[in-house]
């Protein structure tokens, strides 16, 4: 489903290797969320924004990057931050506020996924600001002469805040190499696409600034990683920015205090399960023969060891120290 002016050289073909990480990350991921889901009905998560659904659409594109690329994922992007290494253990930290928390030290909600080293930075609760944000990394990294872009995601939501189209405008004027990515779950919470906007697709609104457009399956694996490797590639040849839609589906409520039976029915959410991205991805890695049938059984038993150690780990670290409190807040 190509749209505007966004011919690219394809990627380089994955390697078998490659793909194994993406299906990893992508398994860690579903694993990670659905037992944060668990821990919260357990009365021991206070909190969960899940990302089940956008896998594909997450580790596609947070894989397709380079290190020195600068990287601005929204709160569902789990799948973004495991593919540039955020562990299980760094995720249930964050989720119980203890102070080995990577991305705050324990301050901020799960899902504000900030690693300096990994060039990740941290967003703010107002839904859309790290758009803004982006546009400035990459008008400074281009100010120093690198090669880097700066992708952020966003949900198609967010694409109707003023933000949003200040940021497209000033990133296209100026040819900045920005990725806008939207992972488009057909809801603002409770609220559908066609009450949020009156276009089909988030990629028409790429025309209005002059900017390349892409809507592309946000279930496939695949077609986000080229999609982001082609739009990445045009932002270093200077070519500009790009407005990626990854069409996908949260198949659970928008967060641990949402009730979805409120607003979509089960019969939707049905149909989307069956066009669940990680079954996808299996069935590739089986019939290319990537892994073997007893490989795969073995990495689902891997992937949960591993989650069960991360959550046995985080449960009786500390909290962060009352002393600390004001650490975080100026530079040191
Ligand atoms: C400026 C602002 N308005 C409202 C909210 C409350 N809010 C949090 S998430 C959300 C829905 C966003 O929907 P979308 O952009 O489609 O992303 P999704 O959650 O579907 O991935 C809203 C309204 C907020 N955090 N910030
Ligand atoms: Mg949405």
């Amino acid at each position: 489903m190509a749209r505007t002016k966004a011919r690219a050289a394809a990627a380089p073909a994955l390697t078998a290797e490659a793909i194994r990480k993406a299906y990893r990350d992508m398994l860690l991921t579903r694993t990670i969320d659905e037992r944060q889901w668990v821990l919260n009905r357990a009365g021991k998560a206070p909190f969960v924004i899940p990302c089940r659904g956008h896998e594909a659409a997450q580790v596609g594109w947070g894989s397709a990057l380079r290190p020195t690329d600068f990287f601005l994922p929204y709160y569902r992007d789990l799948g973004v931050v495991v593919a540039c290494g955020y562990t299980a253990r760094q995720a249930m930290l964050s989720l119980f506020g203890k102070a080995e928390d990577l991305t705050s030290g324990g301050r901020q909600m799960p899902g504000h996924y900030g690693w300096r080293e990994r060039h990740i930075i941290t967003g703010s609760s107002p839904v859309g600001t790290q758009v803004l944000h982006a546009v400035g990394i990459a008008y400074a990294s281009r100010l120093r002469g690198e090669d880097a872009v700066a992708a952020t995601a966003l949900g198609e939501g967010t694409t109707s805040q003023g933000d949003f189209h200040e940021a497209l405008n000033w990133a296209s004027i100026f040819k900045l190499p920005v990725l806008f990515i939207v992972e488009n779950n057909e809801y603002a919470i409770s609220v559908p696409q066609h009450k949020e906007m009156a276009v089909q697709d988030v990629s028409e609104r790429a025309l209005g600034y002059g900017m390349a457009g892409v809507t592309v399956d946000g279930n496939d694996f695949f077609a986000c990683y080229e999609a982001t490797f082609q739009a990445a590639e045009r932002g270093r040849r200077g070519e500009g920015p790009t407005l990626l839609e990854f069409k996908t589906y949260r198949t659970v409520p928008h967060s641990s205090d949402d009730d979805d039976r409120a607003y979509r029915t089960r019969e939707e959410v049905e149909e989307w399960k069956q066009k669940d991205p990680i079954t996808r991805m299996q069935a590739h890695v089986l019939a290319e023969g990537i892994l073997t049938k007893e490989e795969d059984e073995a990495l689902w038993r891997e992937v949960r060891a591993e989650v069960d150690e991360a959550i046995a780990y985080a449960e009786q670290a500390p909290y962060p120290k009352v002393e600390d409190l004001h650490r975080h807040v100026y530079g040191e």
